[in-house]
């Protein structure tokens, strides 16, 4: 058990407050902030998304452990820029053109947030041509494209040949999901990764990154 485990265990029940409160005691105390991201916080988010992904916890209670995490990190976000942090990598994600579902994208965005990973989150009905330029503005190690319509999936093929036109196809991977949007769907456009629920999206980009 870690020295954050009563940390880890607010954030999973979605306690704010108890959770906000154990993160300023582990600053006051000293403790290192990556540790407390680490062995407190993303450790929190590695159950949630576990749990999500096996059907042990459902959508409100999720949101409710990703916003409490999202609290926690107001406390420690400004030592990321101190840069006394690692971000795991950059993820600019964003849902395609024309689709204005962002419920699911925002699950995913803040899952990897809480997994380490530093986000830009291009919002909803996101082109081709915004989601490229924001890719070579931030250096993105992944870009991912949520969509929520049958309609807006060729959206998708449509940002990875932007991407090919950029130049930039072979610096970054591309992760797709959404409902309508499958393993084969992935494959036929040639994403890199396809993650049915925010969890796995989580495990995915990891893996497309090689972090264990
Ligand atoms: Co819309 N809508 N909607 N809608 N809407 C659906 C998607 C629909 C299935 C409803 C239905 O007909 N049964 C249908 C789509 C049919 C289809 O094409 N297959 C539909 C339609 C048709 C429409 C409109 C066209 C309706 C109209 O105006 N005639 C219109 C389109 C507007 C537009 O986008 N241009 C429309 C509008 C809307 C609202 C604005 C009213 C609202 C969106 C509000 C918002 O998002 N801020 C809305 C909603 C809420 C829905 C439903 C009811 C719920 C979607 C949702 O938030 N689910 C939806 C029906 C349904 O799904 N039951 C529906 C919860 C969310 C947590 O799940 O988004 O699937 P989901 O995300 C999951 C996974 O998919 C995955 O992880 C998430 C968490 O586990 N995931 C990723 C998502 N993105 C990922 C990215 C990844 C990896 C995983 O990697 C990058």
């Amino acid at each position: 058990m870690s020295e954050f485990s009563s940390l880890t265990e607010a954030v999973i029940k979605g306690d704010i407050q108890t959770a906000v409160a154990e993160t300023q005691s582990a600053l006051d105390a000293g403790s290192n902030v990556q540790d407390i991201l680490d062995k407190g916080l993303i450790a929190a988010m590695d159950e949630v998304g576990e749990k999500f992904s096996t059907g042990q916890m459902f959508v409100p209670q999720m949101l409710r452990s990703a916003k409490t995490m999202q609290e926690c990190m107001k406390l420690i976000k400004a030592l990321f820029q101190e840069g006394q942090l690692r971000a795991k990598g950059k993820i600019v994600i964003g849902t395609v053109r024309q689709d204005l579902h962002d419920i699911g994208k925002n699950l995913v965005a803040m899952m990897m947030e809480g997994a380490g990973f530093s986000i830009t989150d291009l919002g909803v009905d996101v082109s081709p041509k915004d989601f490229t330029q924001k890719a070579q503005e931030v250096g993105a190690d992944i870009v991912a494209m949520s969509a929520l319509l049958s309609t807006t999936m060729p959206a998708m093929r449509e940002t990875i040949e932007a991407l090919q036109e950029a130049g930039i196809r072979d610096k970054v991977k591309v992760m797709i999901g959404g409902a309508p949007v499958t393993e084969n769907f992935a494959s036929e456009i040639k994403a890199d990764s396809y993650a049915p629920d925010a969890g796995s999206a989580v495990i995915a980009a990891k893996k497309l990154l090689g972090i264990t």
